[in-house]
């Protein structure tokens, strides 16, 4: 099924349903890692490049990278702290108690983070008086949520894991993954872990960015290595015929341009009944989008395709005019723009970040120095291009005094806007 290269992996049937007729999609480039920021220092060596190629199964729909990076080259030393934006921590608050309503937590109760990076999800449940515990492979990542009291155990989720967690620390009352489970390679593994630590009447919850919305407003930015998975609710419901395992519910969110959270429970637990109504609804909505025929992904290919071709005309005439553009928001998405686009430092002045980890550092692939947030009001730029969309608003409130004075933002997706 697979074929290993330097760190890499070919995928030659579907990572779901094993089916063999994968359509290419789209083809981003060869591309260094979307987080691989880079010192002073390495900007003189060879960055490793690897093929961001999407494609399609016409079995089960998972929209899915044709070619996997070794995850210990992504993930090991990871810079992206979900803290740096006050809407992603909001969010978290609000999913923390929602769960609290949907299934009581007391203090005996543990919740579990797969991928907990700093421990943000995971400070909203211990706020409601309940124990929590976090996996994640970052080394750097696990020292940072023990300076904010997160006890993390540092590893890649599988049933192995799984194991020695549930023999530690017992079983889990609720289970989350937000925005990671598109970065495990193994899906049934990672299905068969949570159902091994997973209490006998628990809920596993995932959020991911929704396929549907990745396609409708062409979020091709979202595609990059670290996200193995673009699922659509068909494909999941496949990979659940093989677990122990099913989906009880789903809602839709707009976080990260239009998300999804499905609820998982046992099929031999009796808590929660079945949404069907919920389940059948999406379902029928992605029919009627397209989402199980080719040709809707064809010819998102062909947007971006467009879209690159109308930005970077923008972009000249911009320059020609002698304007000074930057970034905001060094994000993993801001990655991909730069390398398709073909797009550095002749263009993009600098990025800014409030990621203090992130700051004096450059951007892979474009070499682009980031700053904190206060440089824009330094240096006065005519153009803000904005990389991180997902977070315009809280951005653009942020700086109402650039745009007050005269200040534009741009905006790539869903389509080319000047604010
Ligand atoms: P943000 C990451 O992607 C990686 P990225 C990962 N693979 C994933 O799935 C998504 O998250 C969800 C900055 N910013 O969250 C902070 C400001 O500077 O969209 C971040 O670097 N000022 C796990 O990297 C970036 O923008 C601000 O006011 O695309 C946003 O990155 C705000 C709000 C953000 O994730």
């Amino acid at each position: 099924m697979l074929t290993t290269v330097n760190n890499l992996i070919e995928i030659k049937k579907c990572r779901i349903c094993e089916g063999a007729e994968l359509f290419d999609v789209i083809d981003l480039g060869d591309q260094p890692i979307p987080n691989g920021f880079l010192s002073k220092k390495d900007l003189t060596k060879k960055e490793p490049r690897y093929p961001l190629i999407v494609c399609f199964c016409s079995n089960c729909s998972l929209l899915q990278l044709r070619y996997l990076v070794n995850p210990e080259v992504m993930f090991k030393n990871y810079l992206y702290i979900p803290s740096s934006s006050k809407t992603r921590v909001e969010h978290f608050r609000k999913l923390a108690e929602s769960m609290n309503s949907i299934i009581k937590l007391d203090d005996k109760s543990l919740v579990i983070d797969i991928g907990s990076n700093d421990g943000s999800l995971l400070i909203c449940f211990r706020n409601l008086g309940v124990r929590v515990l976090g996996i994640d492979p970052a080394e750097n990542l696990v020292k940072i949520a023990a300076l904010n009291g997160i006890e993390t155990i540092r590893g890649y989720f599988d049933s192995k894991l799984a194991l020695k967690t549930a023999r530690r620390y017992g079983k889990a009352k609720i289970i989350l993954s937000t925005n990671t489970i598109a970065h495990i390679p193994n899906l049934h593994e990672a299905l068969k872990g949570v159902s091994v630590l997973m209490g006998k009447e628990g809920i596993f919850v995932m959020q991911f960015p929704y396929v549907m919305d990745l396609l409708d407003k062409n979020l091709f930015d979202t595609i990059y290595h670290e996200h193995l998975s673009y699922f659509s609710l068909k494909s999941l419901l496949k990979l659940s015929e093989k677990s122990e395992l099913e989906i009880f519910d789903i809602e839709r969110n707009d976080l990260d341009g239009g998300a999804i959270r499905v609820f998982w429970k046992r099929k031999a637990g009796t808590l929660n009944k079945v949404n069907k109504k919920n389940i059948n609804r999406i379902l029928e909505e992605e029919k009627k989008y397209g989402l199980y025929e080719k040709k809707t992904y064809s010819k998102f290919a062909d947007r971006i395709k467009t879209l690159k071709i109308t930005f970077l005309q923008k972009i000249s005439d911009l320059k020609k005019n002698k304007k000074k553009i930057v970034g905001y928001g060094a994000a993993a998405k801001a990655n991909v723009l730069l390398n398709y686009f073909g797009l550095d430092t002749k263009t993009i002045d600098y990025i800014v970040d409030s990621t203090p980890y992130k700051q004096g550092l450059f951007t892979p692939g474009t070499h682009i120095p980031i700053y904190s947030e206060d440089k824009i009001y330094n240096t006065i730029p005519d153009y803000v291009l904005i990389f991180a969309w997902n977070f315009s608003k809280e951005i653009i409130q942020k700086n109402k005094k650039y745009k007050d004075n005269g200040g534009k933002f741009i905006l790539a997706e869903p389509k080319l806007q000047i604010i």
